[in-house]
């Protein structure tokens, strides 16, 4: 049986998660890896980040491969376009998910924490999910989903994409730009109604409450200076 190697709280974790409820597979089963951020983690998954799909042992990392390979190995439902063109197009909107905004966003969350905000680093990762949420205002679907009026691949990663927008961004002292788009806003509110995207959404939630907590209690500084000082002496 397959394996996927995620984190509620991880987006890109979620964009595979939810491509897996979408499709309907019950056949890979779901696990927090134990040793995660740990120097061990990284010599066994040299990128170091969730998710990972372990196929028997064979480890394959990034959710976008990921996504890909699962819509090869199981091609229905297609999460992809009837047409090449159609499939492009939905790349595009995943890519914008993925690349102009979850990847911003990632990078930009360590500030939402940071006891002292590094301003430059928010005016230049808060800029780019502004501008690419102004972009994506003028690409997506108006019919409650991303593209082609059904679940694709744009949707699944869209959604934890504006879950990290909305939730994340705030707390860097930056507005959430969702509502000011109206096309954004208006797929926002519809897709949080599909069930795949509403079940992804309760395991981000669930994730974010829990990591506030642990920031709260002061557990979650303590576990990042503890992983950063077994990363300096697994470097020495
Ligand atoms: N490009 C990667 C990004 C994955 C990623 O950044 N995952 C985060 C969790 S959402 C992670 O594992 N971070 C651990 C770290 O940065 O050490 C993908 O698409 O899978």
């Amino acid at each position: 049986m397959m394996k996927l190697y995620s984190g509620d709280l991880s987006p890109y974790s979620a964009r595979v998660r939810m491509q897996i409820y979408a499709k309907g597979i019950t056949d890979i089963s779901l696990e927090r890896p134990a040793n995660f951020g740990t120097p061990k983690f990284r010599e066994d998954f040299p990128i170091g980040r969730i998710p990972v799909l372990d196929i028997d042992g064979d480890m394959m990392p990034e959710s976008e491969v990921i996504a890909e390979y699962l819509e090869e190995i199981y091609p229905e439902p297609s999460m992809l376009g009837a047409t090449p063109r159609e499939t492009a197009h939905i790349r595009t909107i995943a890519r914008i998910g993925d690349v102009y905004l979850m990847n911003n966003m990632f990078m930009l969350s360590a500030q939402s924490r940071a006891k002292t905000r590094n301003e430059g680093i928010v005016e230049l990762l808060g800029g780019q999910v502004v501008r690419n949420i102004k972009a994506l205002d003028k690409l997506i679907g108006t019919d409650g989903f991303a593209c082609s009026g059904r679940v694709t691949m744009a949707d699944c990663a869209l959604v934890p994409a504006l879950f990290m927008v909305e939730n994340v961004l705030p707390s860097t002292g930056l507005e959430n730009p969702i509502p000011k788009r109206a096309n954004v806003a208006a797929y926002w509110a519809a897709i949080q109604q599909n069930e795949h995207a509403a079940k992804t959404l309760v395991e981000l939630h669930r994730g974010l409450e829990e990591r506030r907590e642990l920031i709260r209690s002061g557990a979650f500084e303590k576990m990042m200076a503890a992983a950063a000082a077994a990363h300096a002496a697994a470097e020495a």
